[in-house]
């Protein structure tokens, strides 16, 4: 079984690792011969939660010089850079059988549609939290709970995607295939809007959002309004189910730096129109108005426009 990993950021380091020995010919796929060639003389160095390390070696290429067919792809780069890695997938001179979408927010599947069958991509939705130390470190910073399954409405005879996962799991990673990975990938968005740009905005950690009431207000409003789109689109979410959630995560990752603070101190583009942005943007669709969602993206958009780490 060939498996690639299309993505050497925390996430992808950290899958390649947990992959590569369980499937000898597994393959990273990275942007920069500098981090290929970082990776060919020292593997990947992973920290385990318990601080324990471990050095993995692993195939690594760079995008630029991919020519082999792979049956499995974990597609592990942010939204914004999917639609140059459909392109060159189309290039491929034999397509996945089986591919997985491993991104933030809603629509990741788009611009696959003229690409890829239906069938063949799934999507994951991960509460793991990993960091990327170096070009070819990452530490695993928090250990969660993984969940792989298809797009599509219509069943799925599942494959070799269950095969993998099945493998995983009997390896003891915590993952399990879902077949309803799309009201997964909702409400982890229900949450991502709220948390992402209020801890951004504020620069403070998860747990800061905790004990005021003013942020829970902002919190009850967003994921009352993202409910209101996802039903709009025949996803049956709960509000009250989904903001218990949001202050549980808030709760259990209290000193974690969302995703979206992460970027915005480093001066990188935020992944916001792929959260809030299609929130809204679905919500025009369906009439439904998204104030509170709106206003988030808006505030997001002037703040990237600044990209000053020291901000
Ligand atoms: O997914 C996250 C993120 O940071 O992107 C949360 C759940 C907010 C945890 O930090």
């Amino acid at each position: 079984m060939r498996i690639a990993v299309w993505g050497g950021g925390s996430l992808g380091l950290l899958w390649t690792a947990r992959l590569a020995s369980l499937f000898p010919e597994t393959v990273l796929l990275v942007r920069t011969q500098e981090q290929r060639d970082w990776i060919r003389r020292r593997g990947i160095l992973l920290t385990h939660p318990s601080g324990e390390k471990e050095r993995i070696s692993a195939k690594v290429r760079w995008v630029g010089e991919v020519d082999e067919p792979f049956d499995c792809l974990f597609i592990m780069v942010k939204q914004r850079d999917l639609r140059d890695v459909a392109k060159r997938l189309a290039a491929f001179s034999r397509l996945p059988a089986w591919v997985v979408l491993w991104q933030n927010g809603l629509g990741q599947d788009e611009p696959f549609a003229s690409v890829l069958p239906r069938e063949a991509l799934c999507g994951a939705v991960t509460t793991e939290g990993a960091l990327r130390e170096g070009p070819g470190e990452v530490r695993h910073t928090g250990e969660g709970m993984t969940w792989i399954g298809p797009f599509s409405a219509e069943p799925v005879r599942p494959g070799i995607g269950a095969e993998i996962v099945e493998k995983l799991k009997n390896a003891g990673v915590r993952i399990e295939w879902e077949n309803q990975i799309l009201r997964r990938i909702w409400e982890k968005v229900a949450v991502n809007c709220a948390i992402n740009p209020l801890t951004a905005l504020l620069r403070i950690p998860n747990g800061g959002l905790l004990h005021s009431d003013d942020a829970r207000f902002l919190i009850k409003s967003v994921v009352e309004e993202t409910v209101s789109v996802a039903r709009a689109e025949g996803m049956e979410l709960e509000a009250e189910t989904l903001l218990r959630r949001t202050m549980e995560i808030c709760r259990k990752t209290a000193a974690n730096r969302s995703s979206m603070l992460q970027d915005v101190e480093r001066g990188r583009p935020t992944e916001i129109d792929w959260i809030n942005g299609e929130v809204v943007r679905r919500g025009k669709r369906a009439g439904i108005a998204t104030p509170v969602n709106q206003v988030l993206l808006r505030l997001i958009h002037l703040l990237e426009m600044r990209r000053d780490p020291d901000g």
